[in-house]
């Protein structure tokens, strides 16, 4: 397949200035009538108008007025030249397409009988032919026809400016979008669909139209999400003085949809995950999600749509920026500070678990890539959440005004335009005065940098100093790095735990008044030192506080210091950070133990800090719920996996089980009585306070149930029978699922016939069996048979498939190779289905070459076998192929 370069970037031969669209929409056959205005581009005379169109039936094509004929244009995959084209175009297109028979959820599609589309990155090219790419900006004005009593409501971009009766049954409405856009943000919807919606006044007075549109049934679903898109607008008013700038504002939730949701200008479409919540079928981090995706598809109207990508190359331009958005509003909605440690946890837990690996497997690449195959297949967490991490260094180097000084430039430049990630970093460089140009290899250089921490204490003349010493692994297109701007931001504790004052040689802090205790070092060289003065005693270091970059740090701690950070730093990241590192060491450690075939024992565990540092965590009250979850919570499979040379899943799982068993019997006490103390009777509010305070009982509850004994099962079986939420509801089933409690089965048959009809919640019950300990390739073969199971829907086919697949190592890896063959029957039946989907699940070999040869050998054989099957998509082929080189 093609492989589109970066560095081959022209720009369009044209430009469009308005687009008139008429729909006849049908289900098996729908006509798109689209006028295009366009004028040639006065650096591109002699070149052809080119436009892209895909699966489409192409039924006339007319230019300023006449015919186009065979001759006059040529039409190779998908694309279309017409060449000695006039300067200015009119160009009348027909084209027809199949959206029940659409199952990529590209283009134009149904979902249960109603009508969505998905336009980014290149659906649009689906719907009719166009110079479909972003840096093509124009007005569009839309008809949509329909029969009336099957689509009563017909919705588009913009505007409602028209609507009326057609005579036969049917109806139209017309759509105006006020603002140029690039087509990947058109979109449409039609059908039975009701709506909650407010008025709602802007600060500038302005009053505005929300609505958030569902299937019949769900209204009593819908309020979380209105409200979650009114904190929103007013977050982004108060922190970036960037205010709505249409009259209305939509969501829709759709079933089918291949990912989180969809920031159409005006009309945004989500995935029902992300809108649908009530007490009864939301858990807590369903709320949450919701609360962050309607913000990040709310935040994307300035950071995306108002401002766009020049092309798909920037697209972490948009994506980075509008993640960093998000994740500052959730905080900032929190509003405390611990409250604002454990959004950045959760964030960073995100990272190292998917990042990471990706930054150091076969599909690495750029947070501005060199070149792509397929685009969608770089919708990647490390364009999206690395991307946001880059973002987040401006703001630590900068401070928060001089952060948005630069957005205020970068509107200023760009309101209107489709830029660079350049052209961000230029604001961001010449608001504040800074000279920014080695930050841009965190944009063109892949890879996670390490930096080594050496620390020399000088009793005689009271120095301190820090040497850190960067380095950056290899990647597919680089092998040699060079040196990252990177902020560290660091501390020093004295021996009572307290943060000491900082003044850094040569560096002159007597004028900002009160002595610093966090300072951010810029390392901008492969090594450097830096020295602390008037330092009285030696100090314990605190380093890369609050995550301040996307790096490893290799530090060498005594586990005493571990213990002695968790328990006194300020800075509540790396109080986390100490108690997960006590952790990993124990946990490296007996994995070796195990591979060594050395017994487990509990010695094992006392030998080590990590114990007494739990239970001192547990006892401390003065902790926020919610952080102490965090604290409790052993690194998973996965981030373990990738701190070893070769890894060994089972090896981790009988590991991190057995640790867990351990812990529970030791601290038995003590998480009865978190278990006890952290309750929260009464009705139920998903508030950060509640939020955390169940996530801790649930936490000590999966503790208490690895005892697995008759009061640790009446335990969740009361829960379970008790719970007026599913927060708590889900957190019993999934205790009870992974033990030997007698209710085990009837719970779930129980939660399965009192769901039944929720989609949602039938999607966490074939989660939830994926990913226990017990379920094997077979039992997951057997799931899939299940009447209420299909691979056509994607929230069905991820919550079985995808959680088997990435959710359940040490069962997926069985010695077999059982389980891979697994993967490549459901990557080549869903590649025939969504291509987009199917590509996802094939990402998870990605790290295949990082297992013992007896199972590379297999995972190898499964690749090839996807590699060679028919017909296989771009998406696909590209994911293998790559995994494979
Ligand atoms: N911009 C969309 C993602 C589109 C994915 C296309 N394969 C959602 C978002 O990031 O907000
Ligand atoms: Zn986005």
């Amino acid at each position: 397949p093609l492989t589109i370069y970066r560095k081959d970037y022209t720009p369009p031969t044209y430009r469009v200035d308005t687009v008139e669209m008429g729909f006849d929409l049908d289900p098996d056959l729908t006509r798109v009538a689209t006028r295009l205005t366009m004028r040639r581009n006065p650096d591109s005379r002699n070149k052809s108008l080119v436009l892209f169109g895909d699966s489409l039936e192409l039924v006339q094509l007319r230019m300023n007025g006449k015919e186009v004929g065979k001759r006059g244009y040529t039409l190779t995959n998908g694309v279309l030249e017409i060449h000695n084209a006039p300067e200015q175009v009119t160009l009348e297109i027909e084209t027809a397409t199949h959206p029940n028979q659409n199952t990529s959820l590209m283009g134009l599609y149904t979902s249960n009988g109603n009508f969505f589309t998905q336009c980014e990155a290149e659906g649009f090219r689906k719907i009719t032919f166009f110079p479909d790419r972003p840096d093509v900006m124009a007005k569009y004005t839309v008809m949509l026809r329909a029969d009336k009593s099957r689509y009563p409501v017909l919705l588009s971009n913009g505007n409602l400016v028209e609507e009326g009766d057609l005579g036969d049954g049917r109806h139209y409405a017309v759509w105006e979008d006020p603002f140029k856009k690039p087509s990947y943000l058109f979109a449409l919807v039609a059908g039975q669909l009701v709506c909650q919606e407010e008025k709602y006044k802007l600060q500038s007075g302005r009053e505005v139209l929300l609505q958030v549109w569902v299937e019949e049934g769900n209204l009593d679903k819908t309020q979380h999400a209105m409200d979650s898109l009114e904190n929103s607008i007013r977050w982004d008013v108060e922190r970036f003085g960037l205010e709505l700038d249409l009259d209305r504002f939509m969501i829709v939730a759709v079933g089918d949809f291949n990912m989180g949701a969809m920031e159409n200008k005006g009309l945004n479409i989500f995935n029902t995950k992300y809108v649908l919540a009530n007490p009864r079928i939301a858990t807590d981090t369903d709320y949450a999600g919701i609360e962050s995706v309607v913000g990040h598809e709310y935040f994307h109207n300035w950071t995306g749509n108002r401002v766009t990508c020049r092309d798909w190359f920037q697209l972490s331009l948009k994506e980075g920026l509008t993640v960093f958005r998000d994740q500052e509003f959730s905080a900032d909605l929190i509003g405390t500070e611990s409250g604002r440690a454990v959004k950045r946890i959760e964030d960073v837990r995100v990272l190292r678990q998917a990042q990471f690996p990706e930054d150091a497997g076969p599909m690495a690449h750029p947070v501005r890539p060199d070149s792509y195959v397929e685009i969608n297949n770089f919708y990647t967490v490390t364009i999206y959440e690395k991307g946001s991490e880059v973002v987040r260094m401006y703001q630590t180097l900068l401070g928060r005004d001089g952060f948005r000084k630069g957005m205020d430039l970068y509107f200023q430049r760009h309101d209107g335009q489709a830029v660079t990630c350049d052209d961000f970093r230029a604001a961001m460089a010449d608001a504040n005065d800074r000279d920014l140009s080695q930050f841009e290899l965190w944009y063109s250089q892949a890879g996670t940098p390490h930096i080594k921490a050496d620390m020399q204490y000088d009793a005689g003349i009271r120095t301190y100093s820090i040497t850190l010493t960067q380095s950056c692994p290899p990647t597919p297109e680089h092998a040699k790095k060079q040196s990252f701007h990177i902020p560290v931001a660091v501390g020093l504790l004295d021996r009572n735990g307290r943060d000491m004052p900082l003044t850094l040689e040569g560096q002159d802090n007597a004028d900002n008044g009160s002595a610093q205790t966090t300072l951010v070092l810029e390392l901008k060289e492969q090594s450097q030192t830096f020295v602390f003065t008037s330092v009285a005693e030696p100090p314990v270091p605190s380093i890369l506080r609050n995550f301040s970059a996307p790096v490893v740090l290799d530090v060498e701690y005594a586990d005493a210091e571990l213990a002695f950070l968790m328990a006194n730093d300020s800075d509540a990241f790396n109080r986390w950070e100490a108690g997960q590192r006590l952790a990993m060491r124990r946990m490296l450690a007996l994995s070796a133990a195990v591979q060594g075939d050395h017994a487990l024992s509990n010695a094992q565990l006392d030998e080590g800090a990590l114990g007494n540092a739990f239970r001192a965590t547990l006892r401390d009250t003065t902790l926020d719920p919610a952080f102490c979850e965090l604290a409790l919570t052993l690194p998973s499979e996965t981030v373990v996996a990738e701190q070893m040379d070769v890894i060994d899943p089972h090896a981790i799982h009988a590991v991190r089980v057995f640790l867990r068993r351990a812990l529970a019997s030791t601290l038995k006490v003590d998480w009865l009585v978190a278990y006890q103390s952290n309750r929260t009777p009464g009705t139920y509010s998903p508030d950060p306070v509640s939020t955390g305070k169940r996530g801790l009982k649930n936490l000590a509850l999966s503790y208490v149930l690895e005892i697995d004994d008759a009061d640790a099962h009446r335990l969740a079986q009361n829960q379970y029978d008790n719970a007026n939420n599913m927060t708590d509801r889900i957190a019993a089933l999934s205790v009870l699922v992974n033990s030997t409690a007698p209710g085990r089965d009837a719970a779930l048959a129980h939660f399965f016939e009192e769901f039944e009809h929720e989609a949602l919640v039938i999607d966490k019950w074939f989660s939830l069996q994926a990913m226990a300990r017990n379920t094997d390739v077979a039992t997951v073969r057997e799931l899939m048979k299940h009447p209420a199971f299909t691979l056509k829907n994607p929230n069905r086919a991820r919550s079985l498939i995808f959680s088997f697949c990435n959710g359940n190592p040490a069962q997926f890896h069985a010695v077999d190779g059982s389980g891979y063959e697994f993967w490549a029957d459901q990557v080549i039946a869903l590649n025939a289905i969504n291509p987009q989907v199917a590509a996802r699940l094939a990402r998870t070999m990605d790290r295949w070459r990082k297992y013992a040869p007896a199972l590379q050998e297999k995972m190898r054989a499964a690749l090839l076998r996807v590699a060679s099957a028919g017909a296989l998509s771009k998406d696909v082929l590209e994911v293998v192929t790559k995994s494979l080189a």
